[in-house]
């Protein structure tokens, strides 16, 4: 959005350590993501952040400037289960099953995942009897994951931990960090880690969404507090390297959380044609030029402004209008443009966890999904429009009885 004030140009880069990062998108000051609120907490203050997004023209890595505690983030705060979408537990068996073959992983493997979570993708392995150590300081999913026979351990990752765990397991055949590498302030503490934990012939995987699909497609929501980071390959070489380990294999996920690369990282050189590529492409494109990013802030305002024209135009003509998904993205996106029970209804969500309590700041309530075929509102704006197909599938009767959704990304659209 234009600067209301001059944008913040201070700081550190949080991989490289170069001052100089430039500023280019303000979502304003907005309360923790997953922070959802207990309604009888509702006229308690909450929280707020400055929402600051700078890239680094040393490094090319894009940016939070704000970093609050994690503990507050993924201790205290945090409902995120993946095991309530049906397509990622598919995406993540078929990475597991694909890794046993490819690795030949047997009973004397050992694979770790950093942010395991409820133990949705550890599982596929230890079902083949290939040993498993799952991290996650997030206390209710790992209690989930070791009730379901997942090893884990409930701690922030590093250099230390990773020590712990070479001293009793040994070495790591594959370390698996699914949407976690944009979650760690120490990010070279985190790496640091992973480098130490890694065995000689190893491979460590990393999975997250692509900056270039976020810029492309204005995936302005997916930009909150607990992600630090939002990487390129570019800046992924840059910080593997700096740790002695190199960005050998990359794929790419074009519907996976608006678009998924996974880096293959390992500690000797063998760059693949596809990663040479990848690295190529951005150097062309610009991904490592401040360019890129720079009329990013314009095109989500111009969301903004019609998304609440939309919605607007709706409820005056008087529509019912809901929205799927108590998702992070989801409060960023509420918060950032404004959007309270004056225009929506609730919200709904198949995690049971977030079920009953409110979107944090806008305070919209969230329902069960079958709420919407009790109440059949008019409209439904899709939060989590990184799982339309999915969701749209599910609600089929919802959308034979005449509902309709709107998708707010890359630009507001009735389907
Ligand atoms: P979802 C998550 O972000 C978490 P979020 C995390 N911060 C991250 O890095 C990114 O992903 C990549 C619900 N749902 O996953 C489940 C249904 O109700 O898009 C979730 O609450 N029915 C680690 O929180 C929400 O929607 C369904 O059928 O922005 C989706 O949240 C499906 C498929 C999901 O992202």
């Amino acid at each position: 959005m234009p600067a209301e004030k001059p944008l913040p140009t201070e700081g550190h880069c949080r991989s490289c350590g170069e001052p100089g990062l430039q500023t280019f998108l303000s979502l304003g000051s907005t309360p923790l993501a997953d922070a959802l609120v207990r309604p009888e907490d509702a006229d308690a203050p909450e929280a707020h952040f400055p929402l600051d997004v700078a890239f680094c023209p040393n490094c090319a890595l894009v940016q939070i400037l704000e970093e609050v505690p994690a503990e507050q983030l993924f201790v205290d705060n945090y409902l995120y289960f993946s095991s309530f979408s049906d397509e990622l537990l598919r995406h993540s068996r078929e990475h597991a099953l694909g890794l046993v073959e490819g690795r030949g992983l047997d009973s004397g493997s050992l694979v770790v995942e950093l942010a395991s979570n409820d133990g949705y993708l550890l599982k596929n392995f230890a079902e083949q009897g290939i040993p498993v150590l799952g991290v996650d300081p997030a206390p209710d999913q790992a209690e989930a994951a070791n009730a379901a026979g997942i090893p884990t351990l409930a701690e922030f990752f590093g250099p230390e931990l990773a020590e712990r765990i070479l001293d009793e397991h040994g070495p790591a055949d594959v370390i698996i960090a699914n949407n976690v590498m944009a979650h760690v302030p120490d990010l070279n503490g985190f790496v640091a880690g992973m480098a130490e934990l890694v065995a000689e012939d190893g491979l460590i995987t990393v999975e997250n969404p692509y900056v270039r699909d976020l810029i492309t497609h204005c995936e302005f929501d997916t930009i909150y507090h607990e992600h630090f980071c939002y990487y390129s390959c570019t800046a992924v070489d840059a910080l593997v390297r700096r740790h002695g380990m190199f960005l050998n294999d990359v794929e790419y996920f074009p519907n996976l959380h608006g678009g998924t690369l996974r880096w293959h990282i390992q500690p000797f050189e063998n760059v693949s044609e596809r990663a040479a590529s990848m690295l190529e492409a951005e150097r062309r494109d610009g991904l490592d030029t401040f360019g890129y990013y720079a009329s990013f802030g314009e095109r989500v305002e111009e969301i903004r402004r019609e998304l609440l024209k939309l919605l607007g135009e709706l409820r005056d003509s008087g529509a019912s209008i809901a929205a799927y998904g108590a998702a992070a993205k989801g409060s960023t996106l509420l918060n950032y443009m404004g959007i309270g029970t004056d225009l929506l209804d609730y919200v709904v969500d198949r995690n049971v966890h977030k079920q009953g309590l409110l979107m944090p700041g806008v305070h919209v309530p969230i329902k069960d999904p079958s709420a919407l075929l009790e109440e059949q509102p008019d409209y439904v704006l899709l939060l989590a429009w990184n799982f339309t197909e999915e969701i749209i599938s599910q609600q089929s009767e919802y959308l034979d009885r005449g509902g309709r959704f709107i998708t707010p990304i890359p630009r507001p659209e009735i389907l």
